[in-house]
């Protein structure tokens, strides 16, 4: 071993920045981690030996070139994409530093290439045409479909030529609100390939939601369907759509089109309320047009797409992704995080309204050739089984998932899941929210039956793919930690003022310098996304998360620092949901503040006003979830209504929200210091309404 250890040590030397790395060294020389826990799960042989990563050496040795040359180390697997023009120099520009001037990122300017055609033509013409791309599993057990590489690539090709013949082009803005049928991630493929911009709307959200989200991207068509079935449930879309369009026509906002699929599991064609001349059925037009379409080649920092997510103010922000890096980002990430090989099946219970769907849905697995499971229902309907059913029937080996699901799941007994089989699993992941180490353990322990690694991927809609996560069978890994930074990557711990802090500590996560699959702007308020996201600690992207560093070096994401909530993985602004409260006109003010909750993660907890003279009523505490709920939509609806006859504010009129947070999780032996309060018998007074 001590050729080994030489060689090793020969490259142990990292550039400054990247901290948090040497310590995996001690890992390569064979020492033992300074944790005294038995909670290191170290990884088989067996599975590291077949693993793309097999071992810290391996993983920092490409990091080190990550980091020390990312033009090269990105050039190198950008080749590996099809592109019709090769990018120009420099492979990226940057700038991070408002002090500097504007923020700016690129990557891969010049290359002129396509993700759609990547996605598809590209693994066709590698031989891939008959594998199946998509494998659908309705909402009612029994209901299912499949799509080879061809037959997806003809349906894209279907719509493409629809959307053409009506007359968007390149870069104009589609609208998308459908649930997870397969004509989702054809809607979005098909609009990559003529160069369109997707905005794909949650079909979890209201309708002012979505008409929000109209105006502020202004489509020319929209998609979306009658209705879908989700449990037990039928959700009439179109109806939600039909009161959008007419409310964003209203304020001047007119979408031309809207094609609607015609979902008939979930209700027929003749019980569709309709507009005629706007409305199209999806059946009766696009299987019309040619299987076959040309595609729209692209710049690489051509826009891609755009998605709406929750910030710490009310308007919801318009995340904006370009093309080239993004396809090369997510496709690395999901290679080498799940270990992705050709043979694998892989599944992903996230729906394409939210990031994970975009990115480890629908381009990162297409990108790679993969079969993707894409399920269209409730993972605990008809039963607490569901999901270990679906895992056997497809012979699932890549599950990735959210902690909320585990926690559910884990709740209902082991029962549910030992009657599966399970056996065809390999790999775990979990993303949207810190996994707590009970759920990760049972998840690992009984799911995956101590055999899967997990990969617990910290990232965001900013990011586009995955930023911190074991690359399974590298190194051992602790539960609820995401362990370390992938390729490219170079996380930082800052305090208070900016301040980067070295070894163990905890403080705010950012980012230093870009990587492909960054965001790069907001759509229409690029100052906005300066001030957000690079003013806190200038120099750095900041992340608005938490994060400490252990004495292994090892990353705990602790949440969000922000005025941002994270309910069942779903991001939720306090401010919106304040919004939505003091729309309704008997209530006078609002202060939302997130409290721990046992399967959500995080349940929402408001404090209510009432305008002078209103009596508070349970009718009325009805009344103001059904407000939020019809303004954002049933996801952001409060877990509890605290009435306040006022609110705990300082003498300049600012609400004390941290008085509130230690109210709402009644730890009532913690509300520190109050006495710079204008008034602190409001304490008191609330603490006596509080179970009321
Ligand atoms: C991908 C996604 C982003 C926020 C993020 C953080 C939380 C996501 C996490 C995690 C701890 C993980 N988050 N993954 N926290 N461990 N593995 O969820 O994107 O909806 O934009 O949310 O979610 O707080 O800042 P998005």
């Amino acid at each position: 071993t001590s050729n080994h250890l030489r060689h090793v040590e020969s490259m142990s030397t990292l550039p400054s920045g990247a901290g948090q790395i040497p310590k995996l060294n001690a890992l390569i020389l064979g020492e033992a981690l300074a944790s005294e826990e038995d909670d290191l799960i170290v990884p088989s042989q067996d599975f590291s030996a077949q693993a793309h990563i097999p071992s810290p050496h391996k993983y920092l040795e490409m990091y080190k070139r990550s980091i020390e040359d990312p033009a090269g180390f990105w050039s190198d697997i950008a080749s590996q994409f099809y592109w019709k023009q090769k990018w120009g120099q420099p492979v990226y520009s940057e700038n991070l530093d408002i002090r500097k001037g504007r923020i700016h990122i690129e990557w891969f300017k010049g290359g002129i290439t396509n993700i759609c055609y990547n996605c598809l033509d590209k693994n066709i013409a590698a031989g891939n045409g008959e594998k199946i791309a998509i494998y659908w599993e309705g909402n009612d057990p029994g209901v299912d479909a499949s799509l080879t590489y061809n037959q997806l690539l003809q349906r894209v090709c279907q719509l493409a030529n629809y959307l053409k013949d009506i007359g968007i082009r390149k870069g104009d803005a589609v609208l998308i609100y459908l649930p997870m049928l397969m004509e989702l991630p054809i809607a979005m493929l098909a609009c990559a390939r003529i160069g369109a911009v997707h905005s794909v709307v949650f079909a979890g959200f209201s309708s002012e939601s979505l008409a929000q989200r109209i105006m502020d991207c202004k489509p020319k068509v929209l998609i979306t369907c009658n209705a879908v079935r989700r449990g037990p449930k039928t959700i009439h879309l179109k109806d939600i759509v039909d009161t959008a369009l007419a409310e964003s026509a209203q304020s001047g906002t007119v979408v031309d089109v809207c094609l609607t699929y015609e979902n008939d599991t979930a209700l027929k064609k003749e019980s569709t309320k309709w507009v005629e001349g706007r409305d199209t059925w999806w059946q009766d037009v696009v299987p019309k047009y040619p299987d076959t379409c040309d595609v729209e080649w692209v710049d690489a920092e051509d826009p891609l797409f755009l998605l709406y997510t929750s910030g710490s103010t009310g308007k919801p922000k318009g995340v904006l992704h370009t093309t080239g890096g993004y396809m090369v980002y997510t496709a690395t990430t999901f290679k080498y995080a799940f270990d992705y090989k050709p043979s694998d099946i892989y599944w992903c219970t996230a729906d394409c309204g939210w990031i994970t769907g975009h990115s480890y849905v629908t381009y990162g697995p297409l990108l790679n050739g993969a079969t993707v499971v894409v399920f269209e229902g409730a993972p605990n309907y008809p039963d607490p089984g569901r999901s270990w059913d679906i895992v056997d029937k497809y012979k699932v080996s890549i599950f990735y998932t959210a902690p909320t699901l585990v926690r559910s799941l884990m709740r209902e007994g082991d029962e549910h899941v030992t009657r599966f089989s399970r056996k065809s699993l390999r790999v775990l992941g979990s993303v949207g929210e810190p996994i707590n180490p009970s759920a990760w353990r049972w998840f690992f322990n009984l799911v995956g039956e101590s055999r899967c690694p997990i990969s617990d991927t910290w990232w965001q809609t900013e990011t586009g793919g995955f930023m911190i996560t074991p690359l399974p069978g590298a190194w051992p890994q602790k539960p609820g930690s995401a362990t370390f930074p992938f390729f490219g990557i170079q996380p930082v711990i800052v305090d208070e003022k900016g301040v980067e802090i070295e070894g163990e500590c905890s403080g705010y996560l950012c980012v230093k310098s870009s990587w492909p699959g960054a965001f790069r702007t907001l759509y229409g308020d690029h100052e906005r996304y300066e001030t957000t996201y690079f003013s806190a600690f200038p120099g750095y992207y900041f992340s608005g998360d938490g994060c400490s560093r252990d004495k292994d070096g090892y990353h705990w994401l602790t949440g969000r620092v922000d005025d941002v909530i994270n309910v069942s993985g779903h991001r939720i602004g306090t401010a919106e949901v304040e919004s939505a409260l003091v729309s309704h006109h008997q209530c006078a003010e609002a202060a939302v503040v997130g409290v721990e909750h046992e399967v959500k993660g995080q349940s929402i907890y408001a404090f209510v006003t009432l305008v002078e003279g209103v009596p508070y009523s349970d009718d009325l505490r009805k009344s103001l979830i059904m407000t939020v709920r019809k303004q954002i939509g049933a996801f952001a609806a409060p877990d509890k209504i605290h009435w306040a006859p006022s609110l705990p504010k300082t003498r300049s009129g600012k609400i004390m929200r941290r008085v509130l947070r230690k109210i709402a999780s009644r730890q009532l032996d913690e509300l520190g210091d109050i006495s710079t309060l204008a008034d602190p018998g409001v304490v008191d007074q609330l603490i006596a309404l509080a179970d009321g």
